[in-house]
């Protein structure tokens, strides 16, 4: 390995963030690591998703004693329904994400806050969806575009127009099993109407609508989300960044985005970049602005612009504890309330800004697409303010930080690829190369690395672990969400981790020069890779259940992350979860998911909480995809 690169392993992580909490203590400041000690244990019922409170006849909670609820409900029929109301609540939040992004392309302009920094990406989808182009003002163009993706929430009949997308027997299969997704919001009322006291208690009836649900939210709402953000703000490629705490500059004002909607980060950091505004910091003490992320937001703006990603999910409160936040912006999801009563313990300003994510102890700047431009300001203008409130005592940043190259779009793959193999012009522009690979043995697969941190589980062991031991075996990672921040707080997106990869993995990142966990983003983009598993299919005229791919959340927390599994395991990949779905009370729920869905769908879930185990089945699943198909 090169003499100057190692990891960061856990252990520094962890000392670091018992130094922020020796400064949260000092403050009176609460924390998650306080608060888990305090819920545990979990209540069993909720652990086992066998409460139901949805009418007010109960809560009824299923015991040997107690075998039904009062309207005479079983433990299937409440963990089914449980599993179902988790997965509508994770896709109506993707793609409410998603509608507000093409609101956003509603509004764009040439001389607005907004622009098309993708023209020919939009015409590509709209050549997909029949909408004609020729001669048409590109911003005209967006509108009608942006009222058609709209029209895909609410549309009266027909299916999403994104799953035609999918290869020709994937969509066999949704209309065979009658999952086809129809518009997104019908199968989010369609979801809560079926969980309704007196309305399905039948296990079959309730998952099928789960995959249904989250085939809506991947190949619907998320998918709008990723492919019309890349349109506004530009489609990612490959740029250099940095990750973990460190990246914040102690002599700067630091501005700290955290959320999903890149409407706001990327506002946010267009005017922190503004000459006005770094002079005007100047003028307060500082030497500059530093804008950095948390969650996916950060992902967005480290794919678009390289910058920095202070942390993942469960590192959201330590941003603040280094008493060097002068301000920290959020939009929606995955925030934690906490941070409210933990910037006053600082000088931090909490500033909320969607009426979605709401939340005490925070100053609220009302964000939208037509006030874009004057909000940011103010968002960054008051962060520089606030520079001078500073308490110098409490400032302390662990000086840690790791290089990572990350932006691999769909589109930037291919790219790379093309440019690995430029002699063989009948690969040009598809994932030939790959497959070959691939069926060569010099890669033996590839895992979707995705998802959130959970206490349940150390935080960001399982997601780096697994990515170590998967590149050892010679099997490449994509990775999204928080599960990308934590290789790339690692150094597993650092293109010199190739040195920690197999033999044949190292080659080929020499050779297309990249890191051996690709970044493809967020939550969102989970979308890009099943655009890319098309891809793979349709170049490889293999079954996408017969690519040697598997899928896997280790530390998942959110619902999104439900609605994601289902359509990951939808689209016929094999999905492992470290973390259980809330559906153990129920062997036929369990069982369904585990192994029935795979007469439906060609795929199924393995849940595995020792993460040793989990990475061994996930190799030997990948390897037996190889066997299957004689490679
Ligand atoms: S931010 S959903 S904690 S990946 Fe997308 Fe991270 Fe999970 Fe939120």
């Amino acid at each position: 390995m090169s003499e100057e690169f190692r990891l960061t392993d856990l252990e520094e992580m962890e000392a670091a963030t018992e130094r922020l909490l020796e400064t949260g203590a000092k403050v009176g400041a609460d924390s998650w690591q306080l608060r888990v000690k305090n819920q545990t244990p979990h209540c069993k019922f909720g652990e086992k998703g066998i409460c139901c409170r949805i009418c007010a006849m109960g809560p009824c909670r299923i015991t040997p004693k107690a075998p039904k609820g009062i309207c005479g409900c079983d433990a299937a029929g409440i963990v089914g329904r449980n599993y179902l109301k988790f997965t509508a609540g994770g896709g109506a939040t993707h793609s409410d994400h998603g509608r507000e992004i093409c609101r956003t392309l509603y509004e764009s302009s040439a001389d607005g806050a907004y622009k098309v920094k993708d023209p020919e990406k939009l015409k590509k989808i709209a050549g997909e969806w029949g909408v004609e182009t020729e001669g048409k003002d590109i911003y005209d163009l967006a509108h009608e575009m942006a009222e058609k993706a709209l029209m895909e929430y609410g549309k009266p009949f027909g299916t999403q127009n994104w799953i035609k997308r999918a290869p020709e027997h994937t969509q066999e299969i949704w209309r065979r099993e009658e999952i086809e997704p129809r518009a997104i919001d019908r199968e989010v009322s369609c979801s809560l109407h079926m969980t309704h006291m007196g309305c399905s208690s039948k296990p079959e009836a309730l998952v099928r609508q789960s995959l249904r649900m989250g085939l809506a939210d991947g190949w619907g709402g998320s998918m709008c989300g990723t492919e019309f953000s890349d349109v506004l703000f530009g489609t990612p490629k490959p740029v250099d960044t940095e990750a973990n705490l460190g990246v914040m500059v102690e002599e700067n004002v630091n501005i700290v985005v955290h959320g999903h909607d890149p409407s706001l980060s990327e506002m946010v950091c267009e005017y922190a970049d503004d000459p006005e505004m770094i002079a005007y910091a100047k003028s307060k003490g500082a030497k500059g602005i530093t804008v950095s992320g948390v969650c996916c937001t950060s992902n967005e703006v480290a794919m678009r612009r390289g910058i920095p990603m202070a942390g993942n999910f469960l590192q959201q409160e330590n941003v603040v504890l280094t008493g060097a936040c002068e301000l920290i912006v959020v939009d929606v999801q995955c925030i934690f309330p906490a941070l409210g009563p933990l910037s006053k313990c600082f000088h931090t300003k909490f500033v909320t800004t969607s009426p979605i994510a709401q939340m005490p102890d925070s100053e609220f700047i009302r964000f939208s697409a037509k006030t874009a431009a004057e909000n940011a300001k103010s968002i960054v203008k008051m962060a520089i303010d606030n520079f001078e409130n500073r308490k110098p005592e409490l400032v302390h940043i662990p000086q840690m930080k790791q290089k990572a190259t990350v932006g691999y779009s769909v589109e930037a793959l291919v790219k790379v690829l093309d440019g690995v193999c430029n002699t063989q012009v009948d690969t040009l522009g598809t994932t030939k190369p790959l497959i070959e690979c691939i069926t060569s043995g010099v890669l033996r697969g590839a895992v979707a690395m995705v998802g959130c941190n959970n206490p349940k589980v150390r935080s960001d062991k399982a997601h780096i672990e697994l990515m170590k031991k998967l590149i050892a075996n010679d099997i490449v990672i994509v990775a999204s969400g928080c599960s990308a921040q934590a290789a790339a707080k690692a150094g597993l997106m650092d293109k010199r981790a190739k040195d920690l990869c197999g033999a044949g993995l190292k080659r080929v990142c020499e050779l297309a020069d990249i890191p051996p966990v690709l970044h493809m983003g967020s939550c969102v983009d989970i979308s890009r890779m099943m655009i890319l598993v098309a891809e793979l299919a349709k170049d490889s005229g293999l079954k996408i259940s017969q690519l040697p791919v598997v899928g896997c959340a280790p530390e998942w927390m959110s619902e999104k992350a439900v609605s994601i599994g289902n359509y990951v395991v939808s689209t016929g990949i094999d999905t492992f979860l470290g973390v259980d779905p809330y559906v153990s009370g129920s062997e036929e729920v369990s069982d369904l998911l585990t192994n029935g869905i795979r007469d439906w769908v060609e795929a199924s879930y393995t849940v595995e909480l020792d993460i040793e185990k989990l990475v061994d089945k996930m190799i030997e699943r990948i390897e037996e995809k190889r066997t299957a198909i004689g490679i």
